[in-house]
């Protein structure tokens, strides 16, 4: 069985629980307290050398990294469809699951540490005024993504699964979707469906 190890309410780990709900297979949830720094344990370092979650494990096989974990169930679960068919079509998956990775998660990462999670006097104003300008330079493509299609990549799939998780959180952290009014009916059509009804719910 498929086991994954996570915090509850990190969305790097509930990005991995919604794939595990869209693909139906069954997986046992192992929880890891970040608050008391299980996840620097050496047993989960053993699982996660990088001391993060979440961590998917499939029999012998362990993978990190969240985006990574989406791929993996979409191939493992082809018949789910996840992907697209086609090089062209799994390039543009790429590239919005980069662009996720590399700069809008972070930059909400960002605004929400120095705005919520670190004591006041560790918390620095210039990240989050960063961190606002690049969400918005990624939620504008997005935004004119969305305008002409239901989901990120056509199909719901690995792409939307990526990017909602990061925006979980978005009326907590002051990021008006509103603005962004694509993007803001893409989040509904994904908060209703059962998968993020069960995490999420
Ligand atoms: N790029 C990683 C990020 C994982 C990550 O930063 N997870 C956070 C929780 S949301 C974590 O483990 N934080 C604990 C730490 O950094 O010490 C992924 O997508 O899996």
């Amino acid at each position: 069985m498929l086991a994954l190890h996570g915090f509850p309410m990190s969305p790097n780990t509930r990005r991995v629980r919604l794939a595990l709900e869209e693909v139906g297979a069954p997986y046992e949830f192992v929880a890891v307290d970040l608050m008391t720094g299980a996840h620097r344990s050496d047993a989960y370092k053993e699982l996660n050398p990088t001391m993060r979650v979440p961590v998917l494990v499939d029999g012998d096989y362990r993978l990190w990294e969240s985006n990574a974990c989406l791929h993996y169930l979409a191939e493992r679960f082809p018949e789910k469809g996840l992907l697209p068919e086609g090089a062209r079509g799994r390039g543009l998956v790429s590239q919005w699951v980069f662009m996720n990775a590399a700069h809008l998660s972070p930059a909400v990462a960002h605004v929400f540490a120095h705005s919520i999670r670190l004591p006041e006097e560790q918390r620095i104003p210039k990240m989050v005024e960063n961190g606002r300008i690049e969400i918005d330079r990624c939620l504008g493509p997005l935004d004119a993504r969305l305008s002409t299609r239901e989901f990120v990549v056509d199909k719901f799939g690995v792409a939307d699964l990526s990017i909602a998780p990061t925006l979980g959180y978005a009326p907590m952290l002051g990021i008006d979707l509103s603005r962004f009014p694509h993007v803001a009916a893409w989040m509904a059509r994904v908060q209703a469906r059962e998968s993020w009804q069960r995490i999420y719910g």
